[in-house]
């Protein structure tokens, strides 16, 4: 099977498995696991931050942060599309019961208008504003990335709204990636970060969430409340150290993601936008044929070709270490034969 369905399904590397056999482990609720020790200093280095604590989950992770910068009633601005409104399951109100302000636009290239307008001042009728969340790469904007100077710009504005910010940077290396900068370039631009070991870069489980001694103080109560405290989890720790050697193949994706983009484009009836391919995530709309998404889903899993649907009209492709050029080929192929035989 040619799994296109998310960078999530990535296998472990034998580095990684190897790894993982030898890691020196210890309780890390206790602060004695080495190998965890290891990673949440190493990983701050990379990401920029004064320290990171390690998450069994992105989602745990962008949870974790709302629970560390939010009281109850509190709002959170941030777009319709984010992953954090998006796909965890309501979680913001189940677990720290504030307000999300959904808006639309806000990962796009008017972010500082977009909070300007949605932005409300201390009012008796209001919720206290605490917290914009960005995303970026935008996953449901196809892996679109933001820019640093625009993340400057709307983190500056927030920051005189008196709002913190949190970076949902599951695919933080994506943007860097394409940017071909240092990830810090972004990470400047908030007051904390959760990134995925467990995406493209490989790793079986595993997630970073960053952001200043204080906060991640905080951050380690919450974690441990939600029951993240995971004992002997250097094993999977030294996943996550191979894992940040995985950052220079990146590139590799997104150019297989633009092949994909430019071969399902010239098949009749898709519809793909290929300015927004600028990562790993490639978005293919079906309106023109006459398949709704889940039948090309389901044609394509029969042909040997797994991806998922974004929406009724909409499927989306990620690629990632696990799949190269001739799966690319294949992949077309696959959707040209059902397209077009239609
Ligand atoms: N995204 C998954 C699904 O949940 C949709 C995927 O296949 O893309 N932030 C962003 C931007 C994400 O894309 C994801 C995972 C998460 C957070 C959550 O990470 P995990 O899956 O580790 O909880």
């Amino acid at each position: 099977m040619i799994d296109l369905r998310s960078d999530t399904v990535t296998q472990p590397t034998l580095e990684m498995r190897d790894a993982m056999v030898s890691a020196e482990v210890g309780d890390d609720v206790y602060g004695e696991d080495p190998t965890v020790n290891k990673l949440e200093k190493t990983a701050a280095e990379i990401i920029g931050k004064e320290e990171t604590l390690f998450m069994p989950s992105g989602t745990m992770g962008n949870q974790v942060a709302l629970l560390a910068h939010t009281e109850r009633g509190d709002e959170v601005i941030l777009d319709a599309e984010s992953h954090i409104i998006y796909y965890e399951v309501g979680a913001p109100a189940m677990l720290a019961g504030i307000q999300l302000r959904p808006v639309s636009g806000l990962l796009g290239r008017n972010a500082t208008d977009i909070l300007r307008q949605a932005y409300r001042p201390t009012d008796i009728h209001f919720p206290n504003s605490r917290l914009l969340c960005l995303e970026n790469t935008f996953n449901r904007g196809g892996g679109t990335v933001m820019t640093s100077a625009e993340m400057k710009d709307v983190y500056e504005l927030a920051h005189e709204y008196g709002l913190s910010v949190h970076l949902d940077g599951a695919r933080i290396f994506n943007a860097s990636t394409a940017a071909r900068c240092d990830v810090k370039e972004f990470t400047q631009y908030c007051d904390s970060v959760m990134f995925s070991l467990s995406k493209g870069l490989g790793a079986p489980v595993g997630s970073m969430l960053a952001g200043s001694k204080k906060f991640i103080e905080k951050a380690r109560k919450y974690r441990k409340a939600l029951g993240g405290g995971m004992r002997q989890a250097g094993i999977l720790a030294a996943a996550g150290l191979e894992a940040l050697n995985m950052v220079d193949r990146l590139a590799e994706d997104h150019a297989n993601a633009m092949r994909l983009a430019e071969g399902l484009a010239q098949i009749n009836g898709l519809d793909v936008e290929l300015h927004r391919v600028q990562t790993n995530i490639v978005l293919v709309d079906v309106s023109s044929t006459d398949m709704n998404a889940s039948e090309l889903v389901n044609e394509m899993k029969k042909r040997g070709v797994s991806a998922v649907t974004f929406g009724p009209q909409l499927v989306r492709f990620v690629t990632h270490k696990d799949v190269d050029g001739q799966d690319i080929e294949q992949a077309i192929k696959v959707a040209k034969l059902i397209v077009e035989n239609i």
